[in-house]
């Protein structure tokens, strides 16, 4: 047993779609313990931290653009193996091929280009995971 603790967001589409209990009842017939949870309006500063490893690619700006278009639901999320566990749950980047039985897979719409629009993210390390807890936490 290894408890552990993840950042989970519910990005704007989410919340716009309003799919925010939807996304949190999966999250909790998992097992999943809700820590702490906000609903929080990022700036720029925040997630140029936030996804500082996306620098430079072609889809950095648009994503920026996407996750300031709307607020988003910030969860401090514990449970044992909960970062690769949630990664599961969520399902591959894409929703567009996301396997069926996964929030992006079974929620996620087919946009298209805008991959961006998937939802939610999760902590993909235990490294990531502390630096994006304090980045949305403090
Ligand atoms: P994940 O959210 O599955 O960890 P990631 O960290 O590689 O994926 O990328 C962060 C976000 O950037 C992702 O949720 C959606 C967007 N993204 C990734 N690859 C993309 C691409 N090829 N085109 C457009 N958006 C992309
Ligand atoms: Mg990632």
């Amino acid at each position: 047993m290894a408890t552990e603790e993840t950042l989970v967001l519910v990005k704007p589409d989410g919340v716009a779609r309003g799919l925010t209990g939807a996304i949190l009842a999966r999250i909790e017939a998992k097992g999943y313990a809700l820590v702490d949870l906000r609903l929080v309006e990022p700036d720029r500063e925040r997630l140029e931290r936030h996804y500082a490893e996306h620098e430079g690619k072609p889809f950095y700006e648009p994503l920026l653009e996407f996750m300031m278009s709307g607020p988003s639901v910030a969860i401090r999320l514990a449970g044992n193996r909960v970062i690769e566990g949630f990664r599961s749950l969520a399902g591959t980047t894409d929703p567009t091929t996301a396997a069926p039985g996964t929030i992006r897979g079974d929620l996620g719409r087919d946009w298209g280009l805008k991959v961006q629009q998937n939802l939610v993210h999760g902590s993909d390390s235990t490294e990531s995971a502390a630096r994006e807890l304090e980045i949305w936490f403090g």
